[in-house]
């Protein structure tokens, strides 16, 4: 299956000389054998970080507010991730947090796998909670993440459940988890398993569920209370292969719950809700009955939906704004679903709902069109350049540099400058000290919508960190605004400072 969404990442680095630090560092396994052994001998706000290797043991955070991570926290390189392994003994979970951790104690950039055992988790959470970041959970005999009273965060993990093992990859009971960015498989997602099971058959008056552009393949199931926040399913891709049953089946709950902007593919009731949340800017595409509703009222309320290829489709749905036309997917064979130019769905969500991040109306679907960076192209390029697709690497596309000032286009348009004029001079992050502190300064466009910005720092390169520096309005530039930020210099002999850039179109 090939990726859905390509990500451009460009990044500019400016250095600046001053003092030097060295954080407090436990290692695995040169200052102990075992990453149990690095954990019981922690304090609260250490790394346990852990060389490449097969660890055959079951970690259990013992309530500690720390950070255990591979590789791949310091170097971003998922190579970290694949080759730092948990790995325990039969019939044991391989993490544990069941001793009311909070989402500060963290599990970044392992591969969880060969875990087993009936009530066993690759990430077991009872009573506690993780931010588990960048792991990849993968080929288990059990459930992969196993939720209950806990309010973890999930953050870019790939969770797969083995197809001879038909657990749920993520398991939430009585829980209140942030499920955000990740990759998510069912044990067949042709046979409509479940990918995501969550209830909460009790009101959980202060947890919050959201599930966010993750991309599944399996059934989202599931039980959401009110009595507290709203809960949120939105901007996900979910699919369903050549399948029966459900993409969505909310079995019950109440008003507490709002499904939108998701793009749902495949199966026969496609999305049954048997409760009454509301249902909006969804596309929902290539299912016999699209929508199906339970005898509940009121009614859920479901508008500003588009239906495609849903041949049993009930006429009510054709109505409070929701359309039976042709989304104009960008490529279905590819299984990408992102809108073409002349899709309908642009701009044809709820008028009266959130804008989309280019501060227009919503659209419709998991993947909105981002209409600046495409006024923006057509603004520098003539409509027949942007036709040539052979020139994108070298004129018009994001990592293009056509003026030669070691500006990528993407970099030029973060910083509302000219892709063929060389003025990167005026964009660059300038970095001067001014008593203690590096001061950074650099601009920024109004218009950086679809954009992700960092500033980031290393004290060793190619080790970046997020600078988390507040980043200042300072100046008015009319399309763009100079940006101040601070960073300490105590207690260091040099930093190295630098904006990273990246767009998902
Ligand atoms: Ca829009
Ligand atoms: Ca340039
Ligand atoms: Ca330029």
């Amino acid at each position: 299956m090939k990726p859905l969404a390509k990500r451009f990442l460009v990044w500019i680095a400016l250095l600046a000389i001053v003092r030097e630090m060295s954080a407090a560092t436990i290692r695995v396994p040169l200052d102990y054998s075992s990453i149990q052994t690095a954990i019981n001998a922690a304090t609260n706000g250490d790394l346990v970080l852990v060389a490449s290797g097969i660890y055959n043991e079951a970690i259990d955070f013992s309530g500690k507010t720390i950070t255990v991570a591979s590789g791949f926290y310091e170097t971003g390189n998922s190579t970290n991730i694949l080759n730092t392994v948990i790995s325990p003994p039969v019939n044991l979970s391989g993490v544990s947090a069941v001793s009311g951790e909070s989402t500060n104690s963290k599990l970044v950039g392992f591969t969880i796998t060969g875990c087993s055992g009936l009530n066993s988790a690759a990430v077991y959470c009872y009573q506690g909670s993780l931010t588990i970041s960048d792991c990849r959970i993968v080929t288990n005999q059990c459930r992969g993440v196993i939720m209950y009273k806990s309010h973890s965060v999930l953050h870019s993990n790939e969770i797969r459940a083995d197809i001879a093992y038909q657990y749920d990859p993520i398991h939430s009971a009585q829980s209140g988890p942030t499920i955000e960015g990740n990759l998510i498989f069912a044990s067949d997602p042709g046979a409509s398993r479940d990918a995501i099971y969550h209830s909460t058959t009790e009101a959980a008056t202060n947890l919050q569920t959201v599930i966010r552009s993750n991309i599944i393949y399996g059934r989202l199931q599931g039980e959401f209370h009110a009595g507290g926040p709203i809960h949120h399913i939105s901007h996900n891709l979910i699919v369903i292969e050549n399948g029966f049953g459900e993409a969505v089946m909310i079995t019950g709950g109440d008003f507490g719950l709002k499904i939108f902007n998701n793009t749902i593919i495949g199966g026969d009731f496609n999305v049954q809700l048997n409760a009454t949340p509301t249902f909006f800017n969804n596309i929902v595409a290539f299912a016999h009955y699209g929508v199906s509703l339970g005898l509940f009222a009121p009614r859920p309320e479901v508008r500003f939906n588009i239906f495609w290829q849903c041949p049993q489709i009930s006429d009510e749905f054709n109505t409070n704004g929701n359309t039976f036309v042709d989304p104009r997917f960008a490529n279905t064979n590819d299984y990408n679903f992102q809108l073409l130019a002349d899709s309908l769905c642009i701009d044809a969500g709820d008028p009266k709902g959130t804008s989309d991040p280019d501060g227009t109306r919503a659209d419709q679907g998991a993947f909105f069109y981002d209409q600046r960076y495409q006024a923006w192209l057509k603004r520098y390029f003539s409509p027949s350049i942007l036709a040539d697709t052979n020139l994108e690497t070298t004129v018009w596309g994001t990592t293009a540099d056509p003026d030669a000032d070691r500006a990528s286009n993407l970099y030029e348009y973060f910083s509302a400058c000219d892709p063929l004029n060389a003025d990167s001079n005026s964009q660059r992050l300038q970095i001067n000290l001014v008593g203690t502190n590096s001061v950074l300064t650099f601009k920024k466009s109004k218009r950086t919508v679809g954009i992700t910005s960092e500033l980031q720092r290393a004290d060793i390169l190619p080790i970046w960190r997020p600078a988390a520096a507040t980043e200042l309005p300072l100046t008015d530039l009319g399309d763009a605004f100079m940006f101040q930020a601070k960073v300490s210099n105590v207690g260091k002999d040099r930093q190295f400072f630098r904006m990273k850039v990246g767009f998902l179109p």
